[in-house]
């Protein structure tokens, strides 16, 4: 599927590393395949086709029940996760999703950030959504930064976003969104840095990914690999995403664009419904290996079950001394989770 879109500039040489973002953040943020296109060959493997030459490219996705009264979106039949799959897309692309409705209640998917005509709204008040067991085409579109009326410059896509069910239940999707449906959309300019790993974190009512401590799954990374989170939030609460030992940057992507950019950094950020952030770290880069916790901040939740560990491993992906006890003290020695030793 390389070679297709030649008008599109050339691809960001990552390195081969990258090509493992799929398998490693799998463990973790249940599925991070990406949808990137042409230009990131090198990079996570790409699950969208271009229908033709420099067209629109084509994704399956399939919603699905899961154990637990769950629901969630995948890229193959079977394989539905909370979150869904990572989108991803360049400024200046379209993506068609064909949506395969496999279970009995009415569904759909509906993004934030990108384009879309109102038969891909996702929402009942368009009459856009997924009967049971019918197949749906949405069209996500995106652009670059443009000169509006009057010469003022109209934003691009570009963007750290989300994607969700608006339809089960409800017009609004409440349920649908409660029970798992929805995932990340990263929309990316020319030029942006793309991760070697990648994990997906949402604040969902008083949950992380709809799981709660110890049950939130271990975030992973070896010393010194880039790693990219994106933060969604959705429900009825506010939170406060906050990560251990780690700063980040509040613009567009979570980094400097150079040492005079004079962008806030930060280690905690607002959380709210419908929100969403994502940014990139040098995991342990100051403060070393070890197991760190993110969690939010507002400490009725975090002690409620809304804290999880960000487990910088060794450059080797060796344990560090200590991180296995602490990773005992979250699961409060009663298992659950496996870490192997590496
Ligand atoms: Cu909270």
């Amino acid at each position: 599927m390389t070679g297709e879109q030649t008008r599109l500039p050339r691809s960001p040489r990552v390195s081969r590393r990258s090509m493992l973002v799929g398998a490693a953040a799998g463990m973790v943020a249940p599925v991070a395949v990406s949808t990137l296109g042409a230009r990131t060959a090198t990079a996570a493997p790409a699950t969208g086709r271009s229908s033709r030459a420099g067209g629109p490219r084509r994704v399956t996705v399939y919603a699905e029940e899961l154990p637990g009264g769950l629901y969630g979106y995948g890229l193959e039949p079977g394989k539905a996760t909370v979150p869904g799959p990572v989108f991803e897309m360049w400024e200046g692309e379209t993506l068609e999703i064909d949506l395969v409705n496999n279970t009995d209640r009415r569904l759909s998917i509906h993004p934030h950030g990108v384009n879309y005509d109102t038969a891909s709204d996702g929402s009942p008040l368009n009459a856009s959504f997924n009967e049971p067991g019918e197949t749906r085409t949405y069209v996500w579109s995106t652009n670059a930064p443009k000169k509006g009326p009057g010469g003022f410059w109209l934003p691009g896509s570009a963007g750290y976003w989300h994607y969700h069910d608006h339809a089960l239940g409800s017009d609004h999707g409440t349920e649908g969104i409660a029970k798992g449906l929805y995932g990340a959309l990263v929309v990316r300019r020319e030029g942006d840095l793309l991760p070697d790993r990648q994990h997906t974190v949402v604040f969902n009512n008083m949950t992380i990914n709809n799981k709660m401590a110890p049950d939130v799954p271990i975030l992973e990374a070896n010393l010194g690999e880039r790693v990219e989170f994106i933060a969604i939030g959705h429900g009825d609460n506010f939170h406060t995403f906050h990560l251990h030992a780690h700063r980040w940057v509040e613009n567009r992507t979570g980094y400097l664009q150079g040492p005079d950019d004079p962008s806030r950094v930060i280690d905690t950020r607002d959380l709210n419904p419908g929100d969403s952030f994502g940014f990139q770290v040098v995991a342990g880069d100051g403060v070393g290996p070890g197991a760190w916790m993110f969690h939010c901040h507002v400490q009725s939740h975090s002690e409620t079950g809304m804290s999880g560990i960000f487990l910088v491993r060794n450059a080797d992906g060796s344990m560090p001394d200590g991180a296995q006890e602490a990773i005992d003290r979250y699961l409060g020695h009663d298992g659950g989770h496996h870490v192997t030793p590496g």
